[in-house]
């Protein structure tokens, strides 16, 4: 198995498609400490609810794949307790120890720095996806992420890192992916998509582009995109919840907020505003120039939280029009 680094042929593909699925980038069961910590914190949260009275039968006997799924299938508002417990007002929320081994796990990195360099920073805009069966919530329309990013980082490559938790495929609700249209610029993106979500519309998505990809991907294995690879995520129609993580990575040439700890009552400042994501916090997570910088994982957590307290006041970041109009 190799130490993570892309071949040749792997980034000019990514370069060239927009995206890269590395099968087996891990061992199958390495997920499973990710898996198991946050299997264990969802326990947690179970038994607050069942002190609540607002739940009965934990189904403590089910796996990571199927305990939520069951919960959710009792119970919607208890199901949706725990996705906010584990998301976090804003989707990042979660800081568990092997959250962060993930963001720093050296095959990732390895892999990041073949498209990179090796000065990397990592973003707080990763997200949990638990999408349950036969639930619209998880479903997310075609969009890029640059979408989502202030418009000045549209030069910049940022990685997406998608991490499948299950073996990710059609009928659970793995990714669909548009390659080769990633060099064409920010399509024209909507508010008001399904859940909330950023959407392009069909007709605003290049005519000519080739057929989507439907990006299957094993445990074990994670799906890489640039921020300007339109993707969207279809239904789960399995009984499994479809477990994953995406994750993002940049040069830490490309604008970052490393280092700044905003007042929790300041207005946005211009230095803030710099950040391709202004709400969340960056942090340096491969240095060979400047190794005292990494950042360990107590600052990891009292970044994410500082600016948690933050990022409730207003950073503007891209004025879409609404899907109606
Ligand atoms: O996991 C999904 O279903 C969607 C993920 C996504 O859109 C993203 O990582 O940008």
């Amino acid at each position: 198995m190799s130490n993570g680094t892309l071949s040749k042929r792997e980034v000019d593909f990514f370069f060239n498609d927009g995206y890269l699925i590395v099968p087996d980038l891990w061992k199958p069961d390495e997920p499973e400490l990710l898996r198991a910590e946050m299997h264990a914190f969802i326990g947690g949260v179970v038994e607050e609810l069942a002190r609540d009275g607002k739940l009965t039968n934990r189904h403590a006997d089910a796996d990571f794949d199927h305990q939520l799924a069951r919960i959710q299938a009792d119970s919607a508002d208890n199901g949706r307790a725990i996705i906010r417990a584990l998301e976090g007002v804003a989707g990042g929320g979660y800081t568990g120890q092997q959250m962060f081994e993930l963001l720093r796990h050296p095959k990732l990195l390895a892999a990041i720095e073949s498209l990179v360099g090796p000065e990397i920073v990592a973003s707080s805009v990763y997200r949990i996806r638990p999408k349950v069966p036969g639930k619209t919530l998880g479903v997310v329309p075609w969009h890029q992420d640059s979408g989502y990013f202030e418009a000045h980082c549209d030069q910049h490559l940022i990685i997406t890192c998608w991490v499948p938790l299950v073996d990710a495929n059609a009928r659970n609700g793995c990714l669909k992916i548009l390659p080769r249209v990633h060099r064409r610029g920010v399509f024209e993106h909507r508010t008001g998509g399904n859940a909330g979500f950023l959407i392009i519309r069909e007709e605003d998505l290049p005519a000519d582009a080739p057929e989507p990809i439907i990006a299957e991907c094993p445990r074990g294995g994670v799906v890489l995109m640039t921020n300007l690879t339109p993707h969207c995520s279809t239904p789960n129609n399995t009984d499994i919840v479809r477990w994953s993580v995406d994750l993002r990575y940049q040069s830490a040439e490309a604008p970052n907020n490393v280092g700044l700890w905003p007042a929790i009552e300041e207005e946005a400042s211009a230095e803030l505003l710099m950040a391709c994501y202004p709400p969340e916090a960056d942090f340096v997570i491969q240095s060979r120039k400047h190794p005292e910088r990494v950042c360990d994982y107590e600052t990891f957590v009292n970044r994410r939280n500082h600016y948690d307290a933050v990022k409730k006041k207003h950073y503007p970041i891209r004025h879409w029009k609404p899907v109606a109009m």
